[in-house]
């Protein structure tokens, strides 16, 4: 079984270079708590957003932030290649292989029932995996800096995925994602 992904390089390295020292420069970066089997503890990885509407991700509530200038361009440029629009980026960085996402689906009411995700990755490769939800095999893709990874429609139904985390030795550097959803009010 394959997961309906898409995967392809969409920045060349300068631009994709240009664009993660911005983003890493002009983000606010937050870091949040979550609670874990009762236990309170900082997220592994830092976030930010923006969007025109309001996105509830997570348990909490993701209120509307403008898009700079550098997340209107990276936006277009996603929207150019995938013919799909969108209205809100999450943006996440890891800053080494000890920050991570472990598995979820994408699957919050407001992204409607079979969403369309875009997912571009800058800086740091990582490798993401993807299992189907009934058990099965994990299916591992190494994103690389400039690389659009689309999940397809029926992949947050069927699909769990997850950025692994590895050790600093084997992966030292940043990355920052920036996933383009459509949220429907
Ligand atoms: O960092 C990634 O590649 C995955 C991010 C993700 O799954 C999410 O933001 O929901
Ligand atoms: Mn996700």
């Amino acid at each position: 079984m394959h997961p309906p992904i898409d995967h392809m390089p969409l920045l060349n390295p300068s631009e994709a270079d240009a664009s993660f020292n911005r983003l890493l420069d002009e983000c606010g970066w937050h870091q949040y708590e979550l609670s874990l089997y009762g236990r309170r503890v900082t997220e592994p990885r830092l976030i930010d957003w923006a969007g025109a509407v309001t996105y509830r991700y997570s348990g909490r509530t993701l209120e509307p932030r403008p898009e700079s200038e550098t997340i209107c361009e990276l936006r277009q440029r996603v929207e150019a290649e995938t013919g799909q629009r969108f209205n809100h980026v999450l943006i996440n960085q890891y800053r080494n292989g000890q920050d991570y996402m472990g598995w979820h689906r994408d699957n919050e009411p407001e992204l409607g029932p079979e969403p369309v995700i875009a997912s571009l990755s800058l800086g740091q490769a990582r490798p993401f995996q993807l299992r189907p939800v009934g058990g099965g095999d994990t299916v591992e893709v190494l994103l690389n800096s400039g690389d659009l990874l689309v999940m397809q429609s029926g992949c947050q139904a069927s699909w769990q995925h997850q950025l692994p985390k590895r050790a600093t030795s084997r992966i030292p550097g940043t990355r920052i994602n920036l996933t383009f959803r459509w949220i429907t009010q």
